[in-house]
């Protein structure tokens, strides 16, 4: 999460011949990190537990180089990421968490429903999550020249976290790109973001529910989560929209990237005089809600009316196709 932009940066960015020049041996890498470390005040036994013999994890360079490029459509991407089982499993967590998600929506104003959704699709509801040694992973990819300047920001963050003794360095494990525990963390979101629900004094988002949701709820409460509001809906449009629609214009921020292809932000009322239903046929709400419509696959596609609720979900992983995923699962895990 919060990673694909990165991720996807054109490998040739970095010329092959500069990053050689500039590559220094593992160990005399990692012995700059650990004194880096020490001049931010990371504890030494800290340093001593997670470097000791560390070495680079070929498998993660790989899996960071091989990363498949393949068309995806909304219909599949919903298919597979919002499936009746992941639905089925939403609601039993819902029922299994109830008076837990309803604290933690109490206190972040955040409605259970995102929480869980987030959860789900990050995780399988904590199911499956990643267990890669974050330390390992994140060190090997700062070593790589691909994008070592933003994975030593990510380290040096995960040092602070064990400095912290928000977790214990065994347990705090990631996927190879180095998102943590069942929320899926980069470190330096886990620093501005991770709660300690129970008080115990870890932010504790691998193994204990309350940090867990709470640490989601709070990422998404960061990013102007509207308690009282709903994403948006889909909708179906009229009979030759596509021009009224160019007349709309731009979303404001569209420098953002996922927010390039969603409208100008029009309120409901206006859109419904525009002739714009719900996908189930009903008037639209006759209020001064402001709403964005995008078609993600295009003016073929389906639309969609969001609201300030599906920014922030996309700020958690800015691609239209996720944030209308966890918008529909958390829909249908909350009927
Ligand atoms: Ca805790």
């Amino acid at each position: 999460m919060r990673l694909l932009l990165t991720l996807l940066l054109p490998l040739a960015f970095i010329s092959a011949a500069s990053a050689q020049e500039a590559q220094p041996k593992w160990e005399d890498w990692l012995a700059g990190v650990r004194q880096e470390a020490l001049s931010k005040g990371i504890k030494p036994g800290i340093l001593d537990e997670t470097l000791t013999g560390l070495q680079p994890l070929e498998r993660i360079v790989k899996a960071d180089q091989n990363q498949a490029e393949f068309v995806e459509t909304l219909e599949t991407y919903l298919a597979k990421r919002v499936s009746q089982l992941r639905i089925d499993n939403g609601r039993k967590a819902m029922a299994e968490h109830g008076e837990l998600l309803r604290q933690v929506a109490d206190r972040y104003g955040v409605q259970p429903e995102y929480i869980v959704a987030i959860w789900g699709m990050e995780t399988n509801y904590g199911k499956f999550f990643p267990k890669e040694d974050a330390i390992q992973a994140l060190a090997t990819l700062a070593y790589d020249p691909r994008r070592s300047g933003y994975f030593r920001k990510q380290l040096f963050a995960a040092f602070e976290i064990l400095n912290m003794g928000f977790i214990s360095p065994a347990e705090m494990k990631s996927s190879w790109a180095g998102a943590m525990g069942q929320p899926q963390f980069m470190p330096d979101s886990y620093l501005e973001s991770a709660q300690d629900f129970d008080g115990d004094g870890h932010r504790d988002i691998w193994n204990n529910y309350g940090d867990i949701f709470a640490s989601i709820a709070n990422y998404l409460k960061k990013f102007n989560w509207k308690g009282e509001e709903p994403w948006g809906q889909e909708v179906s449009l009229p009979e030759g929209f596509t021009a009224k629609l160019a007349t709309v214009g731009t979303f404001d921020e569209s420098d953002w990237r996922p927010m390039r292809i969603h409208s100008r932000a029009l309120p409901l009322a206006e859109w419904d005089r525009l002739g714009v239903r719900d996908v189930s046929g009903a008037e639209l709400m006759k209020s001064d809600r402001k709403a964005t419509l995008v078609q993600p696959d295009g003016e073929t596609g389906r639309a969609f009316l969001t609201h300030t609720n599906y920014r922030a979900i996309l700020r958690y992983n800015p691609a239209n196709y996720y944030a209308i995923a966890v918008s529909r699962l958390a829909d249908l895990v909350k009927q």
